[in-house]
């Protein structure tokens, strides 16, 4: 087949496109080669859904009418458990407050034939890597940073939740092709550095937009040198950059892992196809004829960063930090260090922080800093403490929270942090927006590889350099901790343990699924409304955010998260941490009703209850972050129609699409400065709505005044009709109801 599309395409194949490519869901129709322009129908091979987002996915699921999935799919329960003392208590308390969540999840996914990884298991990236990933292979997530299983040669791509209904009920799956990023990795990490500083040094050239549409393919002899593991970290954070994917080609470290756990046979057989689980040699003999952008790093002289504060692209050597931090005034004595996440908790990661911390022990320190372990998976918890490991972190004060993401999302119920002081944590997980660990404002996060950060809470300080700085210990003395080492794999192997997996009954129970009317977690859906065919008018601008808006800006996570099943409570957080443009203040925009101030939902509220839609405005790489697709269903559910913006981010876009906002681009950026607070909006000639046309826009100025300005769209004939018909799932049920007939 590959080397039919070789024929076909008439040049040498990168990775990405043999594995494209040969997810077709029309087999052998190659038309389609122009990267970022053409929509393409693709065909993955499974689908994974972590609890926070799974609960959408799966309400929307059961409206489609189908018995089981159309691929294999599993569950996670990761992102409901709040981190506060440590992991038998936590669970204790996630398993009593989620168990309805639980209960519904678990018994959607018996009735419906999908894996269920209880809560506990693991977070879903690392369970996918040390379960299901395989090379060559296509899958999508409804997590954002679900491209982690590049790390073993796979095409992972994070997206809404309706988009993994669209494989689960068997339909194609649609991505415009996505344009290829060549990375070429040449020499070998050496010292302090390690994988997550090649993603942090990426995330600083590309910034947070710089991959959006790409794929990041990674390859070089620096490639080869890295741990399955370490390449799966670069993989996972390719999501701060905006990546579609990221992915390694083929190589005996991918080889290792696979067999120490426990899937040999899948080593076989990609060893025997190895070919085609890397990109043809021209491609790397000429890369920059092949890739649409080509970059090049040299491992022997990476130093390590510190990424931050508030954003992942803020990268930082960590020789400058000491200059950088001075000039931006940052305060620099670290409370915490955290270790671990979905990103960083690999057997390599906590034996080279341990081995941090063995020899900050033998030369007499101990930590300044609090320090947090929150491991990726069962597995790895068990292997970590069975070697010692989590031994060692406690003397130095470590405490380990449960296998779930926790901290790295909001759910750490950290002490004192409703005082809203300003401090400073640093951490090995992958987002650092605000408010995302503890919830306070004022938590300057830093990102950094789980042996800086471990190093740096040893010290308790940002601007700590181990590689070149000393530090005072228990006996007065200037000590140096030595240079990390590391094991890439147990050494005594993965352990059988109870993983924490639920395997659907085959013949058990498949009865409904039954929702409490008064249940404030869960709620079924009620399909959206199809457009009436008459142009917008006249409606109110809800709110013209100011900078960076983010997923989390605009459905907060934390607290929020435990509406992550009944759309009509979580609306109630809508875009409440975006910055009016017109007062600089959150959660604070002009009711046009009653010419009153007011939160963002009851303004809303407001608009939908007197029969009013409304329009949301942003800026550049709006609803960067985050696959939840809350961010896109709230506004629609709030009776927002478009939501115009001067870029939007994959994802997040898609996500609007398919519940039915219009996304709309201003041609001209400029005229962002032209929306004022009690506008009026009308959008014209949406009748003649057609892929490639642009779409006028009417102000209306209070005072009378009107300025029409344009904007751009990029959506395709299909895309419209989801528009029209009020969501992409309104048309799946239509295609069912016809089959049923
Ligand atoms: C994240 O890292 O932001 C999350 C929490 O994992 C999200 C998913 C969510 O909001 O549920 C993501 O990355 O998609
Ligand atoms: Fe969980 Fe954080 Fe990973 Fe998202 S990035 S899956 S919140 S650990």
């Amino acid at each position: 087949m590959i080397s039919e599309i070789r024929k076909n395409l008439g040049r040498p194949l990168t990775l990405s496109e043999k594995i494209l490519y040969s997810h077709l869901y029309q087999k052998f129709q190659i038309g389609a080669s122009n990267r970022g322009v053409d929509y393409v129908d693709f065909a993955p091979d499974r689908v994974a859904m972590q609890d926070a987002t799974a609960q959408m996915a799966l309400l929307q699921f059961m409206m489609a009418g189908k018995e089981h999935t159309a691929v294999p799919s599993s569950v996670h329960c990761d992102h409901l458990i709040m981190a506060k003392s440590g992991a038998a208590e936590d669970m204790k308390s996630a398993v009593f407050t989620n168990k309805e969540v639980y209960d519904f999840l678990s018994s959607v996914c018996n009735k419906y034939d999908i894996g269920f990884w209880k809560p506990g298991a693991g977070i879903i990236h690392q369970i996918i890597l040390e379960n299901y990933a395989f090379p060559g292979g296509m899958m999508i997530g409804t997590d954002s940073h679900t491209p982690n299983a590049g790390g073993l040669g796979m095409i992972a791509i994070g997206v809404g939740g309706a988009d993994a209904v669209d494989v689960m009920t068997g339909m194609a799956w649609e991505l415009k092709l996505p344009r290829l990023i060549g990375i070429k990795l040449n020499g070998r990490l050496n010292g302090w550095a390690s994988a997550k500083d090649i993603i942090l040094k990426v995330a600083g050239l590309l910034t947070v937009s710089g991959g959006t549409g790409c794929i990041v393919e990674y390859f070089g002899e620096g490639a080869e040198s890295l741990s399955c593991t370490g390449k799966a970290t670069i993989c996972n954070m390719g999501a701060e950059i905006g990546a579609t994917s990221s992915i390694f080609g083929y190589d005996n470290a991918m080889a290792k892992y696979l067999i120490a756990t426990g899937r040999s046979e899948v080593a076989e057989m990609a060893g025997k196809n190895r070919e085609h689980l890397t990109a043809d040699i021209e491609i790397s003999a000429e890369p920059t004829k092949y890739y649409d952008q080509y970059i090049e790093i040299n491992l022997s002289e990476l130093e390590p960063y510190i990424n931050g504060p508030f954003t992942p692209d803020l990268a930082t050597p960590i020789s400058k930090m000491k200059t950088v931090a001075e000039k931006n005034g940052w305060p620099v004595n670290v409370e915490v260090g955290l270790i671990g996440s979905c990103t960083n908790s690999s057997y390599e990661d906590m034996s080279r922080a341990a081995s941090v911390v063995k020899n900050a022990l033998s030369v007499k320190l101990t930590a300044k800093s609090e320090f947090k372990i929150t491991p990726g998976s069962e597995q790895i918890r068990f292997i970590a403490e069975r070697d010692g490991y989590f031994d060692l972190f406690k003397k130095i004060g470590g405490e380990v929270f449960a296998n779930a993401c926790g901290p790295c999302i909001g759910q750490w119920d950290r002490k004192g942090s409703d005082k809203n002081l300003v401090n400073t944590v640093i951490h090995s997980f992958n987002r650092n927006f605000a408010k995302r660990a503890d919830g306070n404002p004022n938590t300057y996060a830093f990102v950094a590889s789980p042996e800086i950060v471990t190093a740096i809470a040893i010290s308790g300080k940002l601007t700590f350099n181990p590689i070149t700085d000393t530090l005072l210990n228990s006996e007065g003395k200037d000590v140096k901790i030595a240079e990390p080492k590391g094991i890439e794999l147990p050494p005594q192997g993965f352990g059988n343990i109870d993983n924490g997996y639920q395997q659907p009954e085959k013949s058990g129970n498949k009865s409904d699924i039954i929702i409490a009317a008064d249940s404030d977690r869960l709620q079924s859906l009620t399909p959206f409304k199809e457009w009436d065919g008459v142009d917008f008018s006249d409606l109110p601008l809800l709110i013209k955010a100011k900078g960076k808006c983010t997923t989390d800006h605009i459905s907060m996570a934390g607290f929020w998260l435990k509406y992550r099943g009944h759309l009509e409570n979580i609306s109630n957080n809508y875009m409440i941490g975006a910055i009016n443009y017109f007062n600089d203040k959150t959660n604070l925009i002009l009711n046009q009703l009653t010419c009153q101030y007011d939160t963002v939902p009851s303004v809303a509220k407001a608009y939908k209850t007197a029969g009013n839609g409304s329009v949301v405005v942003g800026e550049e790489n709006f609803g960067e972050g985050s696959s939840r697709e809350h961010a896109a269903m709230e506004p629609r559910y709030l009776n927002v129609k478009a939501v115009i913006v001067k870029s939007f981010a994959r994802i997040h876009e898609t996500n609007l699409k398919k519940q039915g906002v219009l996304t709309l681009t201003f041609s001209n950026n400029e005229d962002y400065s032209k929306i004022l607070e009690d506008d009026k909006i009308d959008i014209v000639g949406l009748k003649e709505f057609t892929p490639g046309k642009q779409i006028t826009i009417v102000l209306n100025h209070s005072d009378g005044k009107q300025e029409n300005i344009i904007a751009k769209h990029s959506y395709n004939e299909p895309q419209i009709g989801w528009f029209k018909a009020g969501s992409a799932l309104n048309i799946i049920k239509k295609s069912n109801q016809k089959y049923d007939t």
